[in-house]
């Protein structure tokens, strides 16, 4: 598509020249370069990453920009034109867990997993950057990973680490898990920086093995819709963690190294063998969600993308009724969408607020929309946001 291949040049030639002029404002000098990395939606794979599972992301147009050039004194000077409140300046020798805070911990946690990991050494590590997104946040579309993968493609440009794709993905995982402290799985930060336009992203979280299945959605005459229920979610707050910490109680309770390792056939036995019922919806979601991903992707593979619809329903209602980090506006979206003509819908992210995904015939989409949005205002919720999501090119240079 032409047209669109131009709208999304000049959008890029846009975005490089804000970077670089909103750089030479707040550092002074010119950028080196101009780095991109998209945020996510999640088509199919919800809570499997931190169990070895399979998930299936596609990359957002959405990105986190970073304008970006070392320095040599050490320093690492940020600066987010999304936030108010200057420059943070940290020296990056001394940066450790609970140096930095709030947006800011991110790159400054992955400079510190680059050190951790003994690429920097020798060197400075010092850098200026000027981060500018459009990823919503809080939205469960993973504008962290954005941030961060972003940040990790410039300083890997900047000092020349020849790092691959899945290695950035592990150290801004890192980055996350350890100084900033957030317990997710390696989904966000793959999608981010491995996907590619057109495609979603067949991963196996256990080994990174990936594969591009192509989802050209325009061609089968559908589109994915985004709905943020603007229900502010946060993978800090502990339900998250306490989802994370059953599930390796069960694996650890079933004999497995992961819940991954339990075969979608012996789940029953699997689910009576467990002392602790608590643990047993748990354990039924990953499972058979595993292999909700599975389905999908032999939908896909077979050129049947609109029977995908039911499996997506399949795996909210999983999601809500066994794995319990759904809320009543996402469940909201998938009811109302599905009632409206929709093919599938759920909820996509961490949970507990945040964004549902919903599949529906390009024709009826704006109908579908509409409804979705009434049924907010009846409800009494602020109005959602909806978007489509178009499979978009994952971590990049955005200049030269
Ligand atoms: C969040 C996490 F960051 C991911 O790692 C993943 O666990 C997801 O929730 C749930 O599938 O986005």
């Amino acid at each position: 598509d032409p047209e669109a291949g131009a709208e999304a040049e000049a959008l890029n030639a846009a975005q490089t020249a804000e970077a670089a002029e909103g750089f030479r404002a707040v550092h002074g000098g010119e950028p080196t370069g101009i780095w991109a990395a998209p945020g996510r939606v999640n088509l199919i794979g919800e809570h499997t990453d931190y169990n070895d599972g399979f998930v299936m992301p596609l990359a957002l147009p959405h990105t986190t920009r970073v304008a970006a050039a070392r320095r040599d004194d050490g320093v690492l000077g940020l600066h987010s034109a999304d936030v108010s409140g200057g420059t943070v300046r940290l020296p990056a020798e001394k940066l450790a867990p609970g140096t930095a805070d709030g947006w800011a911990a991110y790159p400054a946690g992955v400079v510190w997993a680059l050190r951790e990991a003994g690429l920097l050494s020798g060197r400075e590590g010092g850098a200026d950057l000027y981060i500018r997104s459009d990823v919503p946040t809080g939205a469960g579309l993973s504008s962290s990973a954005a941030l961060e993968v972003a940040t990790a493609v410039a300083l890997n440009d900047l000092y020349g680490l020849g790092l691959a794709p899945e290695r950035i993905a592990r150290l801004c995982q890192r980055a996350e898990n350890e100084f900033v402290g957030v317990p997710c799985g390696i989904m966000d930060q793959m999608a981010s920086a491995c996907c590619t336009a057109g495609h979603a992203l067949h991963l196996d979280t256990r080994d990174l093995a990936a594969r591009q299945v192509p989802f050209d959605l325009a061609a089968a005459g559908l589109r994915l819709l985004v709905v943020d229920t603007r229900v502010k979610h946060a993978l800090g707050d502990g339900e998250y963690a306490r989802r994370r910490a059953g599930c390796e109680e069960a694996a650890a309770a079933l004999g497995v190294a992961a819940l991954r390792d339990v075969p979608y056939g012996e789940l029953d036995t699997a689910l009576a063998g467990l002392a602790d019922p608590a643990l047993r919806p748990l354990v039924r979601h990953v499972v058979t969600e595993n292999r909700r991903v599975e389905e999908v992707v032999g939908l896909l593979d077979a050129g049947d993308p609109r029977s995908i619809g039911p499996v997506l329903t399949a795996g909210h209602a999983s999601l809500r009724d066994d794995f319990a980090v759904s809320c009543p506006e996402l469940d909201l979206v998938v009811e109302t969408a599905n009632a409206a003509g929709a093919l599938g819908a759920r909820m996509t992210g961490g949970g507990f607020g945040g964004s549902a995904v919903v599949l529906v015939e390009a024709a009826g989409a704006e109908e579908v929309g509409a409804e979705v949005a009434d049924a907010f205002d009846a409800a009494g919720h602020p109005a959602p946001r909806l978007f489509e999501a178009v499979p978009s090119t994952g971590a990049r240079r955005l200049d030269g």
